[in-house]
């Protein structure tokens, strides 16, 4: 079995770090934040594992599909050995049609999961090892806004995944510092796969997030949970209501958690005291929807040329390749 290499790039302490900066910053603020990346601790994936099942979520199911059935379409660009990054990797589930097809055709020379949690990051290159014995494995624990100058680069031509819409998390100056520094970071002929959740009837996004179970409610709810825990924090989660508004006018998708009586929450390891009026919210992530035009000049704009746009049969999900140039 190849060796295998990790590169950690961030250590528990700075995740604790940045965990309380991002606390004391967004609760001292007006409006009141928190990042959408606080809410996935282990309660919090399983609880998004709970939604990507659930009716109304359809974009787990719809970008898999184009996977599936275009990951041979994929892996026939460009020739030669290919070494695949995927950025938030988790378990590597979402990227291995493409790394099968990729093998199949001979071409899979190897492949990085690029993840903030270490353990996943272990945990995959260990059942990754079995499926791909061939394969030179490497994992890189980071965080891609910060850590993709550390992407791997043996000569080989790489392929950068970064899939299941996390892409439309990034507010636009985000999106933008995030695509200039992944060209930074590659060399022409270098390519970019990203999965992208496309503009259409507004009835049908506000249900994917606001799911008859109210398994979004809970996993919103769940970012408090994180910080009693965390924190050492005294907030109450039920008595914050989940709200998701569809803002038409930026295509975007914006959560929200509601107090539904007024409170003041200590957080004892910041030592702070919160206090939330009846009503006031805490703005707890944005997911952007792309119109497909739209998408490729801002990557164009990065210095990419679009190469390929595939969607799943009711369009409701992109996938789209772009080679850096
Ligand atoms: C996994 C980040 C793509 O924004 O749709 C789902 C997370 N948040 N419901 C999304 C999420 C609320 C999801 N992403």
């Amino acid at each position: 079995m190849p060796h295998q290499e990790l590169r950690i790039c961030i250590a528990e302490d700075d995740l604790d770090a940045a965990l309380r900066l991002d606390v004391r910053r967004g609760l001292t603020s007006r409006p009141k934040h928190l990042p959408m990346r606080l809410h996935y601790d282990g309660r919090g994936s399983a609880l998004f594992g709970e939604l990507t099942r659930q009716p109304e979520y359809y974009q787990t199911r719809s970008e898999r599909a184009v996977l599936r059935d275009r990951a041979a379409d994929i892996a026939a660009f460009g020739t030669g050995p290919v070494a695949v990054v995927e950025l938030g990797a988790g378990r590597a589930e979402k990227i291995r049609p493409v790394l099968d097809a990729f093998a199949a055709a001979g071409r899979l020379e190897a492949f990085w999961p690029f993840d903030v949690a270490e353990g996943e990051v272990r945990d995959v290159l260990a059942e990754l090892a079995a499926a791909y014995p061939d394969v030179r494995l490497g994992g890189i624990v980071g965080d891609f806004t910060r850590h993709l100058s550390q992407l791997p680069d043996n000569g080989s031509a790489r392929l950068v995944a970064f899939l299941g819409g996390t892409f439309g998390n990034f507010t636009g100056p985000e999106r933008g510092r995030f695509l200039q520094d992944l060209r930074e970071a590659l060399r022409p002929g270098d390519r970019f796969l990203v999965g992208a959740d496309l503009v259409k009837d507004p009835e049908v996004i506000l249900a994917a997030y606001n799911d008859a179970a109210g398994v979004t409610a809970e996993f919103n709810r769940n970012v408090l949970h994180v910080l009693n825990l965390r924190l050492g924090a005294d907030f109450a989660p039920a008595h914050f209501e989940h709200v998701a508004l569809w803002d038409g006018g930026t295509d975007t998708i914006d959560m929200r958690l509601r107090a539904m009586k007024p409170m003041t929450v200590r957080i004892a390891d910041l030592d702070l005291d919160v206090s939330f009026a009846v009503g006031e919210e805490i703005r707890t992530g944005i997911s952007v929807k792309f119109h497909r035009g739209e998408l490729e000049s801002q990557l164009r704009a990065a210095g990419f040329a679009p190469a390929a746009c595939w969607t799943d049969a009711h369009g409701y999900m992109g996938v789209f390749l772009a080679e850096a140039v």
